[in-house]
């Protein structure tokens, strides 16, 4: 420092002022900006953990994601925020939770109040504001109004891809000769060349800007659509997959257990559909073939990456918004507290630093916000939410005691540490699971005596306030909650549908 001022007082002396201080700050904000990671944002739609890397089913086959999760943090005990696209995304894009937002369902952008979002700095635009150009294609709020929208997306984005991903034609498969219901409920290969899947375009999108001269740091965030419905990705990846397709393990009558809003939540219909013909198998084939895909594309992102100049100063975080159910708890898709629905997959690389290993503590999506702008350097927002995981990414094994809270609807939560999931719902009905013993979630003990001061404990992070519901421009919302307590209707549905299966199981 002082050899500093002395370069400078003699620097004064022979160049003058003015143009000494142009170039000092010139060459400070040159070496700054270079000193910043540029930022690889890998959105997934609908993943659980049927990858290599979370080993939740044994023939799935995602060689890029497992490399990935060996070269950095791999979050094994990860969670969203909320288990459906719309409040995952709204939470982890804005960094606020959804029972301190109010955002608990889906919302419909365009009819919402413009001053409501205006108040939050979502993760791009913080990037973007602190000197990055930020770039996106694909899928990254929910839906594409949200995503890139007209004002806001003057905001966020610095370029992105969306006019080009509106061109494509519609896939071509052949829904009609499945057993699905129509093009959204789709298990089979596309028929179309790979420049018209979304997906690739944006794989592809992403190539391109990591082959440009930047001269400033980048947050390039890639969103990826599939594994959602319509289980539908090229036939080379139904390929991949022998068969039989090992079912999951699932325990008959699993529900007896669980309280009335927690079985609302079941997705019965679905399972119901899928016993028929051995639907099931082909729905977890198409649902393990995407998968692949979009380790594909992922894979080829990465391949661009490397070859770049950007390979070791670019942190790559990847993420899925919720996990998935296949069958367990006779449920398909999300919308659920249990583990198949919350558990995600969640890798953090930082090639700047050697952070390597498996974190098994509970982590939630709602760090990745507070995570990255600590990585980066900024200063968050005050009201930013989540905790700054860089503790664990430098040692993954250390102990952590905060759980990862998930929100569905109001008033309904899930609080999940290493060895526990704790599950509230708005009637204050509750269910406990010992995961150290039982991974599967079989067996709830909330109503075991000696489990009382378990379950007081892990209650004790319950939110203490919760944001009153956002009413404008409120969309889908599907959920048993303290806003709609539709309990006796959802009861009655449950019973009807059960006695109708209930033969299947015995
Ligand atoms: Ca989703
Ligand atoms: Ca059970």
């Amino acid at each position: 420092m002082k050899k500093g001022i002395q370069i400078l007082l003699a620097g004064i002396k022979q160049i003058g002022f003015s143009l000494l201080l142009i170039q000092l700050f010139s060459c400070t904000s040159q070496s700054f900006d270079q000193e910043k990671p540029n930022i690889l944002f890998i959105a997934i739609d609908d993943m659980n953990d049927w990858t290599g890397f979370l080993k939740g089913h044994q023939q799935a086959i995602t060689p890029n994601m497992d490399k990935l999760a060996k070269q950095g943090v791999n979050f094994t005990n990860a969670h969203c925020i909320a288990p459906a696209c719309g409040p995952s995304r709204t939470a982890l894009l804005f960094g606020i939770e959804p029972y301190r937002s109010g955002l608990y369902p889906f919302y419909d952008q365009m009819k919402m109040d413009q001053s409501l979002l205006a108040k939050y700095v979502s993760l791009p635009q913080l990037f973007k504001e602190n000197g990055y150009a930020t770039y996106g294609s694909g899928k990254i709020h929910h839906g594409r109004e949200w995503s890139f929208r007209k004002n806001g997306g003057q905001r966020e984005w610095t370029e992105n891809n969306q006019a080009v991903l509106d061109t494509l034609p519609e896939l071509i498969y052949d829904y009609q000769g499945g057993f699905g219901n129509g093009r959204k409920m789709a298990f089979c290969p596309t028929k179309s060349p790979l420049e018209h899947h979304p997906d690739y375009v944006t794989a592809q999108y992403a190539e391109e800007v990591l082959q440009r001269n930047h001269t400033q740091p980048f947050f390039l965030a890639v969103g990826f659509v599939k594994p959602h419905l319509p289980f539908v990705c090229p036939q080379k990846y139904f390929d991949l997959y022998p068969n039989p397709i090992e079912p999951p393990v699932i325990k008959a009558n699993d529900l007896v257990d669980i309280p009335w809003a927690g079985r609302s939540n079941a997705k019965l219909n679905d399972d119901f559909n899928f016993r028929k013909n051995d639907n099931w198998q082909k729905v977890h084939r198409a649902y393990l073939a995407c998968n692949s895909w979009t380790d594909a594309n992922i894979g080829w992102v990465i391949d661009a990456l490397k070859k770049s100049t950007y390979r070791n100063n670019t942190i790559i975080v990847l993420w899925s918004d919720h996990g998935y159910h296949q069958g367990e708890k006779r449920s398909f898709r999300k919308f659920s507290l249990w583990e198949e629905a919350t558990r995600v997959p969640f890798i953090i690389i930082d090639p700047r630093n050697n952070y390597q290993g498996d974190c098994g503590e509970a982590v939630s999506l709602q760090d990745v916000y507070p995570t990255l702008a600590e990585m980066a350097g900024l200063q968050k927002p005050n009201y930013v939410g989540g905790m700054n995981l860089l503790p664990w990414l430098k040692d993954p094994a250390k102990p952590k005691k905060q759980p990862a809270i998930i929100t569905w609807g109001r008033r309904n939560f899930s609080i999940r540490t290493r060895e526990w999931r704790y599950n509230r719902y708005f009637d204050k009905t509750e269910e406990l699971y010992h995961h150290a013993s039982d991974h599967q979630e079989w067996n709830n003990l909330a109503d075991k005596a000696e489990f009382y001061k378990t379950k007081k404990e892990m209650a004790t992070w319950l939110p203490k306030n919760e944001a009153p519901l956002v009413l404008q421009g409120k969309a889908l919302h599907n959920i048993v909650d303290a806003d709609q307590p539709s309990l006796e209707k959802a009861k009655e549905a449950w019973s009807r549908i059960n006695s109708k299966i209930k033969p299947s199981l015995e």
